[in-house]
Order: C-alpha cells, then structure tokens, then sequence
C-alpha cells in the first residue's frame, strides 16, 4: 500500500536466452532474496527488432551481429523489478559485463554465478531510470502485446 504515497523506483531486467534455459529459477530466486518486487513477467523470445532496440548503442561493433544472434535464440525472461534505487541494485546484482571479471570482484552477483561468457552473460539491465522506462515501454507498453 505504501507504494500508493511512494512509488519505487523501476528497472528494466531480462534473463539472456542461455540462461533463461539452464538457470531461470536460480536466477528468480537470487532477484527475490534481493528484495526485488517483480512487477511485470514474461517469456517471449525477442525479435531482431527488439534486440537492435535494446543494443542501439552497440550497432558496428564488432560483436553486434552476434550479440543480436544470442539474444533471439530463444525465449528470454523479460520483467520489470521494482525497488528502492533499483536500476542500480540490479546492475549490482548483476555484476560487471565480463564474468571472468565478476568471478574475481563479485563472486555473488549472478553473472559470476551463471554467466557462460562476455556476450551470453545472463542477463541484462537498464543503465539509467531514462533507458528503463523507454525500454519498460517497448516491452510491455503496446496494449494486448502478451
Ligand atoms: P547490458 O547492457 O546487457 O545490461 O550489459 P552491460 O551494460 O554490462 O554491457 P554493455 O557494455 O552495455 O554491453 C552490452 C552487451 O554486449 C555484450 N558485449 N560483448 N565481446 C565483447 O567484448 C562484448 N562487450 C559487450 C555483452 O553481452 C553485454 O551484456
């Protein structure tokens, strides 16, 4: 009921094909034990169309093609958590973009536990409130979409 007066703070997360297939109820349970709300669900996997959307930043690099190529390979575990200061909780949750990385600063956070490499690395987040809300809307704001 408190969200009512004060509306927590929203994010855009998503469990990578990969890892939607091997570790989707690990990864669930370690956004619950983090205190996330999960306020929007889905599975479904992600058209081109999408990809390129979420990655725009990354078009010409040399792992683009690849990266869209992991991203529609199955269906993906799209939702929006809500929290307080969420968009930067679950990049913390997350930990760094390389898991070799994250296995030696962040051995908690879920890409160390459960990310394969760089490019299949278990899940996705918004950078900023401003990417969360654009992408929240992509996914869930076109009426009768799911
Ligand atoms: P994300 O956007 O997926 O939440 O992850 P991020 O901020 O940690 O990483 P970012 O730099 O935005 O890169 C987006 C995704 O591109 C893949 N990547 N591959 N091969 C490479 O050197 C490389 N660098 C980035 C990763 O899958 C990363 O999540």
């Amino acid at each position: 009921e408190l969200e009512f007066f004060f509306p927590q703070e929203q994010t855009f997360a998503l469990i990578k094909p990969d890892a939607a297939k091997n570790y989707k109820d690990d990864i669930m349970k370690k956004v619950k034990d983090a205190g996330f709300n999960i306020s929007r669900i889905k599975e479904e996997s992600l058209t081109r169309e999408m990809a390129a959307q979420f990655y725009k930043d990354h078009k010409g690099k040399p792992f683009y093609e690849q990266l869209v190529s992991c991203m529609t390979e199955g269906p993906s575990v799209i939702m929006v958590l809500s929290k307080e200061n969420a968009v930067e909780e679950w990049r913390k949750l997350m930990g760094p973009t390389d898991p070799e990385e994250a296995k030696k600063t962040s051995p908690q956070s879920i890409r160390a536990q459960f990310a394969h490499d760089i490019l299949s690395n278990a899940v996705h987040g918004s950078s900023n409130v401003e990417h969360a809300l654009k992408s929240i809307q992509f996914a869930f704001g076109e009426i009768n979409r799911d």
